[in-house]
């Protein structure tokens, strides 16, 4: 092997280990920083559907969030969900079933940001792609690099 096939051995194999921190390296996802939320407080994140100022039943699976309130996170974005509007959220899980759902409460603000599941370009807002996109308040939309998702404590 030369030493240039070792260094591309190199780099895969460090690539492969940054995905594995964000959960599965086939499914795209969405990354932002935690602020302000206390440790051991049975913390979860989600991705949560959200349409007309109301979440909608059909959140994801959560992750357990405690572990990660000292840095950024990232969630894997699903696939088998509805198109439409969804958030992120920081909730606390009361009924400890790893979902949010009723009886749980929402600690994060609304940033303003929307995450937007498309079934065809330039669909729900202009701009858009097929798939998973990330909008902002000013008309901004993220296609490829969902970053920047940030959450704040109430
Ligand atoms: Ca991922
Ligand atoms: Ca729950």
């Amino acid at each position: 092997m030369n030493t240039k096939l070792l260094a591309a051995a190199a780099l895969g194999t460090l690539t492969l280990s940054a995905c594995t921190l964000a959960g599965n390296p086939v499914r795209k996802d969405v990354t932002g920083q935690l602020r302000g939320f206390t440790a051991d407080q049975n913390l979860r994140l989600a991705i949560v559907g959200y349409n007309s100022g109301q979440y909608t039943a059909d959140g994801t699976q959560g992750q357990i969030l405690d572990r990660f309130l000292t840095g950024g996170y990232a969630l894997d974005l699903p696939s088998n969900v509805p198109y439409g509007y969804y958030r992120v959220i920081v909730f606390r899980d009361a009924n400890n079933n790893n979902r949010y759902d009723a009886g749980d409460t929402v600690l994060s603000k609304d940033n303003g940001k929307r995450l937007v599941l498309a079934q065809r370009d330039n669909q729900f807002l202009a701009g858009t792609k097929t798939g998973w996109n990330l909008t902002d308040t000013q008309g901004g939309v993220q296609t490829t690099l969902l970053n920047n998702y940030d959450l704040d404590a109430q």
